[in-house]
């Protein structure tokens, strides 16, 4: 009995195999290409809509955290008075260096470490942010001063 409810089974996912492929492929073809489509307005320093979103609250330190090998957020807003807050939640060790500034800060995997008050080592304007180690695999950000 069971060898006959696989044979059924098997038949089945053979009958279906032909019209149910290109229906399955049609709908994620669409949502790939739009996924790129965000993927290239969303390069980091490009979208800067996206940075008013993650402000943190007026004085409370502004949370990054560091991945395998991206920032999260990739853009991020803080007033001059404001520290950040690095959070390494990869297994890697990473940093956070910001281009033309002072900032450079080595993380360890499960460690934290906090800046100085932004405004200390940055003026207002718009900077880029990076890991030393895994620049070149896109652990790059955006940081706005306001
Ligand atoms: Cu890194």
């Amino acid at each position: 009995m069971f060898r006959v409810l696989l044979l059924v089974a098997a038949l089945a996912l053979a009958a279906c195999g032909e019209d149910a492929i290109p229906e399955a492929n049609d709908e994620p073809d669409v949502a790939v290409d739009q996924d790129a489509d965000e993927d290239l307005e969303d390069v980091p320093g490009e979208n800067l809509d996206d940075c008013a979103e993650v402000s943190a609250a007026e004085g409370a330190p502004a949370g990054l955290t560091m991945m395998d090998s991206f920032f999260e957020p990739p853009c991020l807003a803080v007033s001059s008075t404001q520290q950040i807050t690095l959070t390494n939640a990869g297994n890697l060790e990473h940093n956070f260096s910001v281009a033309d500034g002072d900032i450079d800060i080595d993380v360890e995997s499960g460690e934290e470490a906090t800046t100085d008050e932004i405004g200390t080592d940055l003026a207002a304007g718009t900077y880029r942010f990076f890991c030393e180690y895994h620049e070149e695999e896109g652990m790059v950000g955006t940081l706005v001063v306001e």
